[in-house]
Formats: structure tokens, sequence, C-alpha cells
């Protein structure tokens, strides 16, 4: 008897104890989170930058304790075609629009070096969305041609947030609507989780950015194009102030993921999709497809919806969806203002392997003179 109520006590210990641990680890609000250390004494890791809309390798769920992860990223001014003849002189982070996509989890801290080479003709930075402090970094990251810089931030928030350079004034609009501008992912340490907060993990995961452009054009209406990124500066700063974008495309150029340069997926398979614009209000829809999972804003603390026939990225942010391809296909990708999908470009195509499923659609007669 001794022994069964000795038994009891301990399993009522335990019960408590791990009330008592699960509580405090939801009691904390967002808002009073506390934090300690630099990360001076974290194990450090480096994180290999790959081009979007592929993102580098990382865990879903985190493996060990909060590390420091380093990234560097060299801006490159170059000279872009982005649609049929017309170019930009885009600044980019790795020499891509959008910059590539860093990945980590939330209490690890990113560590960027920056560098600008003396072939730039500007100054530049870079502001995180992720980072707490003063411009996200922006203040202490400005870099001169030939110079470069490092900085650290804690990643404290869970989600997907944009990064752009913002070098100062009418600049910021400048850089960042000539391609300077990309996002980072803070995945929760225990995973992404599902409108009933079970674990979801996905398959395969792609990174899609609307970027606007606001080419200069001559009197004749026609798209200029400038010898020099200085020169291009300058007229630019009159042609965005209209707010008419002359392009509005998916990954920086028109057809960078159409055709031979799909997305590609399989039946049954789970995509995560990030999408971000760093400049401009949008709104993307999957034809035929939808978000399974809706992370509004891309932050992950949130449940997310579900269902969602379109997901809207305001200005400055990022979203996250998953969804699981049940048809095979070429499904479209694309913003649903139309005329901004199919006159100015904003339009990708994912190609999905994989049987039809005839319990979801079929056809019943084919075509057929009105009877
Ligand atoms: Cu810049």
């Amino acid at each position: 008897m001794r022994l069964v109520n000795n038994l009891r006590l301990a399993l009522l210990f335990i019960f408590v104890l791990s009330f008592a641990a699960c509580k405090n680890q939801h009691s904390v609000s967002v808002i009073d989170e506390n934090f300690e250390g630099n990360g001076d004494n974290l194990e450090r890791v480096t994180q290999e930058m790959v081009a979007p809309p592929f993102l580098p390798k990382f865990d879903q769920v985190a493996v060990g304790s909060p590390k420091v992860v380093q990234v560097t990223f060299e801006v490159s001014e170059k000279k872009i075609e982005i649609a049929h003849g017309d170019s930009i002189w885009a600044f980019t982070f790795n020499g891509t629009v959008p910059g590539p996509m860093i990945v980590v989890h939330q209490n690890d801290f990113v560590e960027l070096t920056l560098k600008n080479p003396a072939t730039n003709t500007q100054m530049h930075n870079i502001d995180f969305h992720a980072a707490t402090g003063a411009m996200g970094g922006g203040d202490i990251t400005l870099v001169n041609p030939g110079q470069q810089v490092k900085f650290r931030f804690r990643c404290t928030r869970p989600g997907v947030f944009v990064y752009h350079c913002a070098p100062g004034g009418t600049m910021v609009p400048i850089h960042v609507t000539a391609g300077m501008n990309g996002a980072i992912m803070v995945l929760p340490r225990e995973g992404l989780k599902d409108e009933n907060e079970k674990l979801v993990k996905f398959d395969r995961a792609y990174y899609i950015a609307e970027q606007d452009y606001y080419l200069p054009k001559d009197k004749n209406g026609k798209i200029k194009n400038f010898k020099t990124p200085q020169e291009a500066i300058q007229e630019t700063g009159e042609s965005i102030k209209a707010l008419i974008p002359t392009n509005i495309v998916f990954n920086g150029s028109e057809g960078a993921l159409l055709g031979k340069n799909a997305l590609t997926a399989n039946v049954g398979e789970k995509v995560l999709f990030i999408t971000s614009q760093a400049n401009r209000d949008t709104r993307i829809h999957l034809i035929g497809g939808h978000a399974d999972l809706y992370w509004p804003g891309g932050k992950f603390n949130n449940k997310p919806y579900t269902d969602f026939e379109t997901w809207p990225v305001p200005a400055g942010s990022a979203a996250a969806v998953i969804y699981k391809f049940r048809q095979p296909g070429t499904y479209v990708l694309l913003n649903h203002n139309l005329i901004e999908a199919f006159y100015l470009g904003a339009l990708a195509q994912i190609k999905v392997k994989g049987a039809w499923d005839s319990t979801l659609m079929k056809q019943i007669e084919k075509p057929m003179p009105i009877k």
C-alpha cells in the first residue's frame, strides 16, 4: 500500500513539474521576453548561399542549441535584362534578384559579412526586418565601394522576413526597386506546426520574390538604356515617383520561373512557398491549388489559416504557404491582379508530375456542338 502511495506521489510530482515547465514555456508573452548572451560563446556554422528560388541546406527541426550562422553577401551592381531587350542596372546581394534566402532557427544568431567590392559605384548596406535594433542594422552596415563590414543579430522571432538595402533618403526606394532585397526564414526550433498544432514537414521549398521595376523611358515611350549606374539612378529618381511600374516580375526577370525555368514538384509532395515583396503590395494565387496552410505575414508563432485561394503580401513582408499537390500538370502561380501578371510579367510555373485523381476532377463530356 505504501509503495502504491509513494508511486502516486511520485507521479503527482512529475505531473506538477511537467505542468510548471509547460506553463513556463508558454506563459511569457513575446512582449516580455528576455535574452542572455550575445552569441560570443556559441557554436559557429557557415551557411552557403544559393540562388533563389532555391534555399540553402537546413534542418526543419533544429538540431542542438542555438548557433551563430555565418553568412557572406557580396554586393554586385550589374546590368541585367529583365524583359525582351529591356535592362536595368540592378543592385544585388550576391548577384541575384532577389538576394539569397538565409535559413536559421529561432534564437540563432546571423553573423553577416557584407562586402562591397571596389568595382561598385554606390554605398550599400542592409536592413533586416528580422533584426532588433536601430534601422535593422542599416546604420552599422553602410559600406563604401572597397569596404566590408560584419555584424551579428539574434533571430528572436520565428517567421519569414524581408531584408533590403537602405542607404538613406531616396536612395532607399531606388536601391530596393533596383533589386536589392531578399528574405530570411527563421524557423521555430521545433519545426512548423499545422492548424492542429502538429509538426508539419515539407518535401521542398521555393522562394519567389515579386519585383517591381520603374524603367525610365525616352520621349517616344521607349525604355532607356544607360551606360552607368549613376546615369540610371538620376533618371530613375524621376520615373519611380509616378508609382507606375514598367515591369512586375518574379525572381528578377520576366520568365525567370517559366518554361525550362519552371519550378518542379511531384503529386503528394508538400511544398513550402515563401513569397515576398519588398516595395509594393501584392496578392499571390496558385491556379488550381490553394494554400493548405497559410501564415499571414509569414509569422510562424501564429496558427496557420487553411484553404486560402489568394494570399496577400503587403509591401516589406513575406508570406509562407504550404500546399500539397494532389494533381499533376503545369500550374501557374501569379499576382492575381491579372493585368500585372499577364501584361507586366508576374507569372511563374510549377510542373507537377504524377497520376491524375478523378475523385477530385473529371471531364464528363468532351467539347461538342451544342445539342
Ligand atoms: Cu544598395
